[in-house]
């Protein structure tokens, strides 16, 4: 064995309600912005399939669950959707959610398997929506109620919760980019909404430790390292900013309390500083989180901007940097993304330097494989050495931080069973375990899932 990993490392994997789920209407739930959105335009999503489709963990989650324990976990990161416990974001709880997510803990720890939630993925109900989202300060009481809700009906039995996975990543796609719901570009919104997001996750962190319950509650942040074409001091800068933007604008309030001193300064000058209230700065500053949940894809490559940006288009952080192709990077030739192992361990020895080596674990990483059917053996097993070799890679540089010093506690997979993503639907297929949408959504386990079994069974390899 040459990559030991210690007794208690969590081995697992990651999913969230709206891609896993389905139900989308069933047994009181209300809509949320996706369903909406699938309603309303359902162009935009790959060969127009919605979250109604999604793997059906809602009716198949014993089944599933065996599974999980089949593929080796020892724990297991779901969320909660929020317009399933409150239909309408705010009023009355709905039980057949409270019990729908109590069978599913109950049967998650009967199996060993701990349940990590994670309160918001990126599913807004409509209701508060419609009255602004994260834009409005109502929406995070809105939230706090909810998580509060959370806490008392579950956390007797749960002891890991996140307040938001990838927090930036709506503020990106619904206020920057396009790819979320409502897809607009403002930057003035998406500060305010970024804003009322770390404002959110520290409130729910207060109510948290004031509920005395006994576990830990964090954030689930992509963090992105960004790297510069070159020492050049303006390639240099530019991968600054990028960082000051992507990463540190969620780290930094987040673990230490207090937003980047740079950005602030930045947001001022252009007039982009949110909305506030007197006391919310204290807020952040006194709730921040026991632990932290790491997603890593791929790095960013980043050049100084060669051309002056167009001062008349709309607002966008690339404003200070631009992208580049590296020369020789490695892709995943399924999915197109970079692969670039090391910068998951660039990430951990970073958070060990300046984020005083708070608690932490991969919280997601993982291989997306378009049409992965191909791949089908005549048993009808998916195999795909390439994940299995993806992990590898990742592990190795987790162990040497590990060995470092950092304060890693787990590794999750993105995701267990094949789901539904977003825009791009049933595109890219990330699971230990293959789901046949065609077959009845019939579940197989993939050679990926079988070695992770032995993985976590031999905590390391
Ligand atoms: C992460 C999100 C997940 C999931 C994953 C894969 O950023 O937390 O929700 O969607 O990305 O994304 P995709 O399917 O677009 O490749």
């Amino acid at each position: 064995m040459n990559y030991l990993f210690p007794d208690d490392f969590w081995w697992g994997s990651a999913s969230s309600a709206t891609q896993m789920e389905g139900h989308a209407e069933g047994d009181g739930k209300g809509q949320n912005i996706w369903d909406y959105w699938f309603e309303t335009e359902p162009h935009r999503f790959h060969n127009g399939v919605g979250p109604n489709h999604t793997s059906k963990f809602y009716e198949k989650y014993k089944e599933d669950i065996q599974l999980m324990k089949e593929a080796g976990h020892n724990s297991f990161r779901f969320s909660i959707s929020w317009s399933r416990l409150f239909p309408d974001g705010e009023g009355e709880v709905n039980q057949q959610a409270i019990h729908f997510y109590e069978d599913v803990i109950n049967e998650l720890i009967i199996h060993n398997i701990e349940p990590f939630i994670n309160l918001y993925h990126f599913d807004m109900p409509l209701a508060l929506q419609k009255r602004g989202g994260w834009e409005s300060r109502e929406v995070v009481d809105a939230y706090v109620k909810y998580a509060s809700t959370c806490f008392k009906h579950f956390g007797d039995r749960v002891k890991k919760w996140f307040t938001h996975n990838e927090p930036i990543v709506p503020v990106e796609g619904g206020y920057l980019y396009g790819f979320h719901y409502p897809a607009i570009c403002d930057f003035k919104k998406a500060v305010q909404v970024g804003f009322h997001t770390i404002l959110a996750s520290a409130k729910a962190i207060e109510a948290y430790h004031d509920s005395r319950q006994d576990g830990k509650i964090g954030i689930i942040l992509n963090l992105t390292p960004s790297y510069p074409r070159s020492q050049h001091p303006e390639d240099v800068k530019a991968a600054r900013m990028a960082d000051l933007f992507f990463n540190r604008s969620f780290l930094d309030p987040s673990v230490k309390g207090k937003f980047p001193e740079e950005l602030v300064a930045l947001l001022k000058k252009e007039n982009f500083l949110p909305e506030m209230k007197e006391k919310d700065l204290e807020t952040i500053q006194q709730n921040t989180v026991d632990l932290l949940g790491i997603n890593y894809y791929q790095p960013r490559r980043i050049k100084a901007k060669e051309h002056l940006p167009n001062l008349h288009a709309p607002f966008v952080p690339e404003r200070y940097f631009d992208y580049y192709e590296m020369p020789g990077r490695k892709m995943n030739p399924y999915r197109g993304w970079e692969i670039y192992e090391k910068g998951i361990y660039d990430i951990l020895m970073n958070v060990k330097k300046d984020y005083g080596n708070i608690e932490c674990f991969i919280s997601e990483n993982g291989m997306g494989v378009e049409n992965e059917e191909r791949f089908r053996d005549e048993t009808g097993k998916i195999i795909d050495d390439y994940r299995i070799e993806f992990m590898q890679a990742h592990l190795k540089w987790i162990h040497q931080a590990l060995k470092e010093g950092v304060n890693v506690k787990g590794y999750h997979l993105w995701t267990f069973m094949d789901n539904w993503s977003w825009l791009n639907a049933y595109k890219n297929r990330y699971g230990l375990v293959s789901v046949h949408l065609e077959d009845q959504y019939k579940r197989s386990i993939k050679k990926s899932g079988q070695w992770f079994a032995q993985l976590s069974k031999n905590n390391g390899f």
